[in-house]
This record gives C-alpha cells, sequence and structure tokens, in this order.
C-alpha cells in the first residue's frame, strides 16, 4: 500500500491530490517552485521540499530534482497531477526504476498514447471507432499520398504524429494544395517535436469534443464513467465542461463506452484516462488518449459519485477497481467552469494580488481551488485559478445554480474571466445544448 506521496503539481489539482491523499490516511510531499512558497496546499502536506526556481523548466520539469524529493522524504509514489510531467513516458519510466509507483498507466502505455499514430493504430485494431485516414504514418511517395487524400476526400487534415492539443495540424481543402501541405507540416513537425511523421485524417467540419473517461486497474478490469462534452474551447483551452453531453442517450453511451473500456482490458491500460473523440453527425470518432487526470475530472466526480483521484491512488497501490460497471449510475447534470487570471475580453493574463475572494457556495457547488484572501498568483504558469463545479437534477437546475455561483464568486485585485463565463450561459445557443468545438470563437468573433 502506498503511505507517502509526493505531489508533482501545484495549484488547485495538488490540493485536490493532497485532500484524496489525506482522506486515505496517506502521507503528503508538496514540492513546490520559489514562486509558490506560500501555497496553501504546501502548508497543509505533511512535508515540503522546494526543487528550485520559479521557471516551470527548473523546477516542476526538472526530473531529477522531482526524484530527489522522493528520495529525501522516502515517499512510496508520485503522482503527477495534469501538465507538466504527467504524459511523460521518460519520467514515469525513471520513477519506477529508482524504485518509486508512478500513480498512472505503465511508461510504454503513456509513449503508445504519446504517439498519435500509434495510438489511432492500436485503438482501431481494439475496436474503438476512428476518423477515416491514412492508417499510418505518411511515406513520401507523392502519388501515393495523393491517393490516400482522394480516397478518404477533402478536405483532409494533415497531423503530426508527436502533436496533439492543436499543435502540429493542417487542413488541406485541395488536391493543388496537398503536397505543400505535407511538406509544411513535416518541417514544423520535425522542429517542434524533433519527429517529423505526418499522418493524415477525414477532416470534420463542425464536431463536438466528447470523451470518455474510463478507470481501469492491475487487473484487468475497467469501467467507463460517461462521457463529458468540452467543446466550449478557445485556441485548444477548454472553457466550460458539462456532462453528461446533451443528446446522448443511454444506449449510445453504453455502446461507446464498452468499447473504451473493452480496449483498457484488451491493451493493459491502468489508472484514470480519457478517450478524446470527435462526435458528429451522431457518430464518435477517436482522435487521441489522455493517459492523465483531466482538469474536468470533477463533472465526471459530480454525475457519477465516484472519487477519480482516490481510484488512482487504490489503483496504484495494486487494489481492484471498487465498482463495477452496474455499480456506475448517471446522476443528474454538471457544469465546470474555468476560473482564469486573465483579461474576460482580451484574455491578457492578469497575475497580481488578489485583495479580496469570495467563494461561492450552496447545494451543488463545488469550488477545487487554492486560492484565498491575499494570494499572489505568480506569472510563470496556466491562468486558472479556481473551477466551479455546478450539479443538478437536471442540466437547467445545474445552469441555474452555476449562474447564482457565478453571481456570487467575488475576485478583487486581479482580472478574471467570470464576465465571460455569464455571457455563455446566458447565450441562447449554449442555453440549448450540443454547441460545436467552433462556438466560442465564432461568438467572440462578432
Ligand atoms: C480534428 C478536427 C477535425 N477533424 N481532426 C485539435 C486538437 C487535437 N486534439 C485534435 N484537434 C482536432 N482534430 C479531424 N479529423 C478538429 C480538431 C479541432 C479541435 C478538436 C477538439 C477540440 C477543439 C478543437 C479545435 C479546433 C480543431
Amino acid at each position: 500500500m502506498i503511505d507517502k506521496v509526493v505531489i508533482a503539481n501545484r495549484g488547485e489539482i495538488a490540493l485536490r491530490i493532497l485532500r484524496a491523499c489525506r482522506v486515505l490516511g496517506i502521507r503528503t510531499v508538496a514540492i513546490h517552485s520559489v514562486a509558490d512558497s506560500e501555497a496553501k496546499y504546501v502548508r497543509l502536506a505533511d512535508e515540503s521540499v522546494c526543487i528550485g526556481p520559479a521557471p516551470a523548466l527548473e523546477s516542476y520539469l526538472n526530473v531529477p530534482a522531482v526524484i530527489s524529493a522522493a528520495e529525501v522524504t522516502d515517499a512510496t509514489a508520485i503522482h503527477p497531477g495534469y501538465g507538466f510531467l504527467s504524459e511523460n513516458a521518460d519520467f514515469a519510466e525513471r520513477v519506477i526504476n529508482s524504485g518509486f509507483i508512478f500513480i498512472g498507466p505503465k511508461p510504454e502505455t503513456i509513449r503508445l498514447m504519446g504517439d498519435k499514430v500509434s495510438a489511432i493504430e492500436t485503438m482501431k485494431k481494439a475496436g474503438v471507432p476512428c476518423v477515416p485516414g491514412s492508417d499510418g504514418p505518411l511515406g513520401d511517395d507523392d502519388a501515393e499520398n495523393l491517393r490516400i487524400a482522394s480516397s478518404i476526400g477533402y478536405p483532409v487534415l494533415i497531423k503530426a504524429t508527436a502533436g496533439g492539443g492543436g499543435k502540429g495540424m493542417r487542413v488541406v481543402h485541395t488536391e493543388a494544395a496537398l503536397l505543400n501541405a505535407i511538406s509544411l507540416t513535416r518541417a514544423e513537425a520535425a522542429a517542434a517535436f524533433n519527429n517529423d511523421i505526418v499522418y493524415m485524417e477525414k477532416y470534420l467540419g463542425n464536431p463536438r469534443h466528447v470523451e470518455i473517461q474510463v478507470l481501469a486497474d492491475q487487473h484487468g478490469n475497467a469501467v467507463y464513467l460517461g462521457e463529458r462534452d468540452c467543446s466550449v474551447q478557445r485556441r485548444h483551452q477548454k472553457v466550460i465542461e458539462e456532462a453528461p453531453a446533451p443528446g446522448i442517450t443511454e444506449k449510445v453511451r453504453a455502446k461507446i463506452g464498452e468499447r473504451c473500456a473493452e480496449a483498457c482490458r484488451k491493451i493493459g491500460y491502468q489508472s484514470a484516462g480519457t478517450f478524446e473523440f470527435l462526435y458528429e453527425d451522431d457518430e464518435f470518432y477517436f482522435i487521441e488518449m489522455n493517459t492523465r487526470v483531466q482538469v474536468e475530472h470533477p463533472v465526471t466526480e459530480m454525475i457519477t459519485g465516484v472519487d477519480i483521484v482516490t481510484e488512482q491512488l487504490l489503483i496504484a497501490s495494486g487494489e481492484k477497481l471498487s465498482i463495477k460497471q452496474k455499480d456506475v449510475h448517471i446522476n443528474g447534470h454538471a457544469f465546470e467552469c474555468r476560473i482564469n487570471a486573465e483579461h474576460p475580453r482580451t484574455f491578457v493574463p492578469s497575475p497580481g494580488k488578489i485583495t479580496q475572494y469570495h467563494q461561492p457556495g450552496g447545494p451543488g457547488i463545488r469550488v477545487d481551488s487554492h486560492i484565498y484572501n491575499n494570494y499572489t498568483v505568480p506569472p510563470y504558469y496556466d491562468s486558472m485559478i479556481a473551477k466551479i463545479i455546478a450539479h443538478g437534477d437536471t442540466r437547467e437546475q445545474a445552469l441555474a445554480r452555476m449562474r447564482v455561483a457565478l453571481s456570487e464568486m467575488y475576485i478583487d485585485g486581479i482580472n478574471t474571466n467570470i464576465p465571460l463565463h455569464i455571457d455563455i450561459l446566458n447565450d441562447g445557443a449554449f442555453e440549448a445544448g450540443g454547441v460545436n468545438i467552433h462556438y466560442l470563437e465564432k461568438k467572440l468573433g462578432k
């Protein structure tokens, strides 16, 4: 059993992991940069280690420093949270080779899913529906690439195998533009990722981003916890997520969910994971798998009652999943609004001192945040400072509760995107449900 965990992250997720550990009676080590010395979760942890200066490359991304912190505190395991080193297979491998438990999937699974071509190939073989595409890397044969594109049908998308999250993609509308687009995407991928492998997919014009949450243990058990709709995004940063996804029936959920759970069993997946799909014209198309706990995991926790971070800790300890598929029931609806320290219209980051903070509350409201009165938001990291999660019996009730929560949340001293959230929640298209990935950028553009 894990008895001491190094929390290799910061901000709200560090606090989230800390709370899960404390409930299980697991001791905690907070590691932090110089910029996060005053953080609340650092004070709450049993021990803390300053691992370096403010820039993430010298602290949260510094592999030897993170592993040394586990060594000097005699920890059992390392939880990477999201971002930073969470999907770095080499890091996971070094954690394990140093004698610690990595709270996540096996390094080879992280590596497999980090390479999009191998992830898609694996999932296709495991019975998960994928986007029609090149089924593997594109070669140097121009005639062959033109043939692949015309058999898929234009528009097509050229993607870097090492990309993901929106980096290294190019839409191609005509045959005349194909070969140049492949060369350009290859060159960009080589420069950005040191990997020039690219592949081709049918370009879906107006999809929704719907993802399936899974949990899998080390004993071959896997469950799906339903889906989340994360279509409200700007420049590949999600802004609002909800679960369940509007319009997805129990039958459709069971069908795609079971495909994902079965794929986990087939590939020996362990820990929490997310299958990312594009959803268009009532069909799911797999695009990527995330091998970490995600920012938006709370909406799934609210509608299923399953504590995903606790399950990660238990799975990493070698325990069997505490739930079977028949125990998973979707109860009501939940939204998450990501509160960022940024200007609500220009999106310019707004770090600085929070001079007054009032946290919303009431039935169905959960706030995951590390901020407090007089906390200073450092300028070095992601601008997300809080997540408001609102649950209700119905989508309408959850939405009404979220509106009240947003109106109660008062943050003075810095700019936040709370006004943007209020605006989206009062927008007819969002209220109706089922907006696609272009919704927010279109709304902001006009
Ligand atoms: C696509 C797509 C349309 N067709 N693939 C963007 C990030 C990466 N995770 C995959 N992405 C996309 N892949 C095909 N075949 C459109 C996007 C996309 C997108 C996907 C999810 C959420 C937001 C997005 C915003 C722009 C483009």
